[in-house]
């Protein structure tokens, strides 16, 4: 099979967690699945089947039904929950929007399949398994060929799963995020304020947004250099992603040298004290400008403005006011904060 195959499988060997409380069941499968090339790890109960999973990370899990301390239905059911769990905190982390998460998680029992093999063969019993959230069913006594391929399939299915995962993460990276700084692009911007203005106003909370606009940057273009430019673009980006606390403040790039913070649920108070450790962070880097008017040094004219959003105004009303600060700024000489 070709190692471009979609339907090839992963490099290394996959785990097996393999839950039993029979051993003579547990050494069949282990010389089975071992003879397939697949890594067995072995436990006797749905308990230590759950107390397993996190460090072994298996590629698919072979649970009982009946198992003393925990049986295989149950364990099933809280195995699909720390997947769940784990999946949210990444998502979290990724500053995912909540209809992504859910595409996700409706696929979550297609990652980890679960595989239940039991003696219990009546409808009630296959049905309380599917409902708890195993992927497919075995009957015992084995019928080791109609195993194998079963395997083979969920194991193939699961990493169909995992790649479309990966390229559905690249390609809302590629949508979002701006190459140069790393930080959210001017699409996922205006995408975010859409998004916080409507449940703003819902909760007539205030929204303030911060725009940062570096000075004298053309001459700093002329004197240094465009890629000297653009290292300085990327320096000042890390300073205000350093400096926006919040977990929903949203630093983007808006434009050239330009940078927003979207701040949901910030009054002006505490938007402008944000600004001022921006532009002193920035003023901190002492990156060295002399063909700049105002400072030796790169330097920020910062525009800020709040509103509390309603269904009359819109998130450009936002905009303009935070422009119309920065504009000020510039006209008052630079190196400062508007509000
Ligand atoms: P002001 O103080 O009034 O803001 O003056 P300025 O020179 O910063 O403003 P202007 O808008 O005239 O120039 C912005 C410059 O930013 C011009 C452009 O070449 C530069 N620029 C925009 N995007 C990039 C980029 O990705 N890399 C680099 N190196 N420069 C960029
Ligand atoms: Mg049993
Ligand atoms: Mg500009
Ligand atoms: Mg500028």
């Amino acid at each position: 099979m070709s190692g471009l195959s979609p339907f090839s499988l992963p490099k290394q060997p996959p785990v097996i967690l393999v839950a039993d409380d029979d051993k003579t069941i547990r050494l069949l499968l282990r010389e089975a699945m071992e003879q397939e090339g697949y890594r067995v790890v072995e436990v006797a109960d749905g308990k230590q089947c759950l107390d397993a999973y996190e460090t072994v990370k298996p590629d698919i899990v072979l649970l009982d039904a009946i198992m003393p301390v925990m049986d295989g239905f149950t364990c099933c059911k809280h195995l699909l929950q720390i997947a769940r769990n784990n999946l949210m905190s990444a998502l979290a982390d990724l500053d995912t929007d909540s209809a992504t998460g859910n595409t996700v998680i409706s696929k979550l029992w297609e990652r980890t399949p679960i595989l239940m093999i039991t003696s219990l063969d009546d409808a009630e019993s296959v049905d309380r398994a599917f409902e708890a959230g195993a992927s497919d069913y075995v009957t015992k006594p084995i019928h080791w060929a109609v195993l194998r391929q079963r395997l083979r399939r969920l194991l193939q299915q699961a990493q169909v799963y995992k790649q479309l995962e990966a390229a559905n993460l690249a390609l809302q990276q590629l949508a979002n995020v701006d190459g140069l700084t790393g930080l959210a692009n001017r699409r996922r911007f205006d995408e975010y304020l859409n998004t916080q203005w409507i449940n703003l106003a819902q909760e007539e909370s205030p929204l303030s947004l911060i725009l940062c606009d570096i000075d004298y940057f053309k001459f700093y273009n002329d004197q240094y250099g465009h890629p000297a430019g653009d290292v300085c673009l990327q320096k000042v980006g890390t300073v205000l992603s350093k400096n926006a606390q919040k977990h929903h403040d949203l630093v983007a790039r808006y434009g050239g040298e330009e940078f927003a913070v979207i701040m949901p649920n910030t009054h002006a108070s505490g938007a402008f004290y944000v600004a001022t450790t921006m532009q002193a962070g920035v003023q901190n880097l002492q990156i060295a400008h002399d063909a700049s008017a105002v400072n030796e040094f790169v330097t920020l004219s910062i525009g800020v403005a709040t509103l509390v959003p309603t269904w009359e105004s819109s998130p450009s009303d936002l905009i303009v006011a935070a422009d119309k600060a920065l504009y000020t700024a510039k006209a008052e000489g630079r190196n400062r904060i508007i509000l």
